[in-house]
């Protein structure tokens, strides 16, 4: 407790804080890439510093992503100096619901940074994340094709009761994230049905906490991939992301989970490109290898982002929102009329 308000003393007290940060979107869904002024995290794996951030630095994920400087879609991800010197960098992604081990559109948003801040060339280049280290590619025209961590159905056909909806049937999946997989939902997979899509997906994730339904080694299922037809691609998707933001782009660990599946269904041969569409009308273009052990899948995720801005976040002591609305400093708002 004294540490605690040690350290909360120390926030409130501090000087003006400064992050540079560039922002970009690929395939409509945005990143936040942390330049400079960002915590510093020591040394160790990704996903040793990332554990180091959780705990000790979580105001700064907060002050980055909640508003009035970020938004719910927002994905973070803060450059750190890499393990290896033959990794471009270090890189750990979080959001407003917490962190990720890996995110494919955030990869190639960091891509993208990299070769606008001219710190990678087209051509093959790695980065470390808490996942494991992600072998990528940036061509010369823009895209950028990331080999995702290795991917795999963990179980197929699990039927959970989701109250008010009935039994619900999915496959679990790793794609660097969890995934619990649904086609049979009933829903349009449009646009104009997100609250629909979204209020499904909450339900279902909801339903499968509370019975237990986890992914390998108890880990929670944080995102749910809803799963379709299309109409320009070979399928489309809604995800919903760990707190009730959905993906704007296709989701690169969601297409690497699906693609894990559809190597377990035997529908998708190593090799045969897999064009997935988001619910917003973006698309990925995806392939798979295969890797080890038996039944895992390596995804290449081929995506393009762009470039949207590059800032420098502004921390003002005094500021009852410094460290965002519902950061650690928002129960000492006292509102002056
Ligand atoms: O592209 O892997 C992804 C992702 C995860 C959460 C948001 N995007």
């Amino acid at each position: 407790m004294l540490a605690y308000v040690y350290f909360r003393n120390m926030r409130q007290a501090g000087h003006e804080i400064r992050i540079t940060v560039m922002d970009s979107h690929t395939a409509g869904e945005p990143t936040r890439v942390v330049l400079a002024g960002g915590p510093e995290l020591g040394a160790g794996s990704m996903a040793v510093r990332k554990e180091r951030f959780r705990r000790q630095f979580d105001h700064y994920r907060q002050a980055l992503i909640h508003e009035p400087r970020g938004h719910d879609a927002l994905v973070g991800a803060l450059l750190c100096p890499p393990e290896d010197p033959a990794s471009a960098a270090g890189v750990i992604f979080f959001n407003n619901a917490g962190y990720l081990g890996m995110c494919g559109h955030g990869a190639i948003g960091v891509a993208a940074t990299l070769h606008a801040l001219k710190r990678i060339s087209p051509g093959k280049f790695q980065l470390e994340t808490p996942a494991g280290v992600i072998q990528c590619e940036q061509h010369a025209h823009g895209e950028t094709t990331i080999a995702n961590v290795a991917s795999y159905r963990y179980r197929q056909a699990v039927k959970v009761t989701v109250p008010g909806r009935g039994v619900i049937t999915g496959d679990i999946a790793w794609g660097g994230n969890w995934f619990f997989l649904v086609e049979e939902h009933g829903l349009k997979l449009e646009f104009g049905n997100l609250p629909a899509l979204t209020a499904f997906a909450c339900d279902l994730r909801q339903a499968l906490a509370s019975r237990g339904i986890t992914g390998a080694n108890g880990e929670e299922i944080d995102h749910m991939e809803l799963t379709g037809p299309s109409r320009t691609a070979s399928a489309r998707n809604f995800v919903l992301c760990p707190g009730l933001a959905y993906d704007r782009s296709p989701c690169g660990t969601g297409t690497s989970a699906k693609l894990a599946c559809l190597h377990a269904d035997g529908k998708l041969k190593p090799g045969e490109i897999w064009r997935q569409e988001s619910i917003i009308g973006s698309q990925f273009s995806a392939r798979y290898e295969i890797a080890d052990p038996p039944g895992y899948v390596r995804p290449l995720i081929t995506g393009t982002a762009h470039i949207t801005s590059q800032a420098e976040m502004i921390l003002q002591p005094g500021d009852p929102f410094r460290w965002g609305i519902a950061g650690p400093d928002h129960g000492q708002f006292q509102p002056n009329f």
